[in-house]
């Protein structure tokens, strides 16, 4: 069995009861067998961004996993699907989305999954909540150039 390593997810939601939404989704990442729960984030509110709609509760877990990449991408779809989640357009309102943003050092451009998450740098809603809980992995720098995006703690 491969050995576990640590992988870091983004939890977003702006469509129905947003925060309790994202709260139960935590709940059922770590209750996924493969992984363990490391570590979690406050609840942020932010504005959206490139997407309409309400703001969105987001935030950032971290876990230790055996899973593949894949097989983690597919426990999260689970979880998204579980809790209502439909694709019908880029960035429409979501009741969960659960977004691979880290997975150990990798770098992957697969069809279906690309980590690091190619836009999670350009974004506070990832940046914010991802510092609070493991700050070596943001740069300073990329905090200070989305400073401008509406992120606040719920
Ligand atoms: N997710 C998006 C697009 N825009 N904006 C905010 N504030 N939070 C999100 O989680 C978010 C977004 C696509 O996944
Ligand atoms: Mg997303
Ligand atoms: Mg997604």
């Amino acid at each position: 069995m491969r050995a576990p390593v640590s992988a870091y997810i983004g939890l977003g939601a702006n469509l129905g009861d947003a925060r309790s939404t994202v709260l139960q989704a935590l709940k059922a990442i770590a209750d996924l067998d493969g992984l363990v729960l490391t570590g979690q984030s406050s609840l942020y509110g932010s504005a959206p961004i490139d997407a309409g709609g309400d703001d969105y509760v987001n935030a950032v877990a971290e876990v230790q996993t055996r899973l593949s990449p894949h097989a983690l991408l597919e426990q999260l779809q689970s979880i998204e699907n579980a809790a209502g989640r439909a694709r019908p357009y880029r960035n429409a309102p979501r009741t969960l989305d659960l977004d691979i943003l880290l997975y150990d050092q990798l770098v992957l451009n697969d069809d279906d999954l690309v980590i690091p998450h190619p836009r999670m740098r350009q974004r506070a809603f990832v940046l914010r909540p991802l510092a609070e809980i493991a700050p070596a992995l943001v740069e300073r720098a990329h905090l200070q150039s989305v400073a401008d995006q509406a992120v606040w703690v719920l």
